[in-house]
């Protein structure tokens, strides 16, 4: 259903794929990033909910997930944001990324 709506979309400029920094990288989420890679839908990351954790372990966790990525295949990682609504982490570069991208 998304996905149809995701390819049918012409001016779908770019999907992003929300991620719970708090887990182990979910298949739900790694099969619909190579989705996107196999159907040439361009896609940013966001890790969210980057203050429920410590640093380190949400390096770890980040670490973890481009692990995922690489078993996938994927040669360079996509883009990725580390965002938190209850501190505003990454809340500007995703505003800027999507200004940038607005007015191509
Ligand atoms: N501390 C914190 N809480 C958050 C953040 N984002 C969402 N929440 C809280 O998490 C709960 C679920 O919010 P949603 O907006 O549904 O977020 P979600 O990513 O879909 O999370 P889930 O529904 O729990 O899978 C709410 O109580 C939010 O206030 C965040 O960045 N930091
Ligand atoms: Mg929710």
């Amino acid at each position: 259903m998304i996905l149809g709506y995701l390819k049918e979309r012409r001016n779908m400029y770019c999907a992003f794929v929300l991620i719970d920094s708090r887990i182990p990288p979910q298949s739900i989420d790694l099969e619909f990033i190579e989705w996107c890679g196999l159907n040439d839908m361009p896609f940013q990351i966001i890790f969210t909910k980057a203050d429920k954790l410590k640093k380190s372990q949400l390096a770890k966790n980040t670490a973890t997930f481009d692990a995922a990525l690489y078993k996938q295949g994927w040669e360079e990682l996509p883009n990725r944001f580390i965002s938190s609504s209850k501190d505003a982490a990454g809340r500007d570069e995703i505003l800027n990324f999507i200004e940038a991208l607005a007015s191509i």
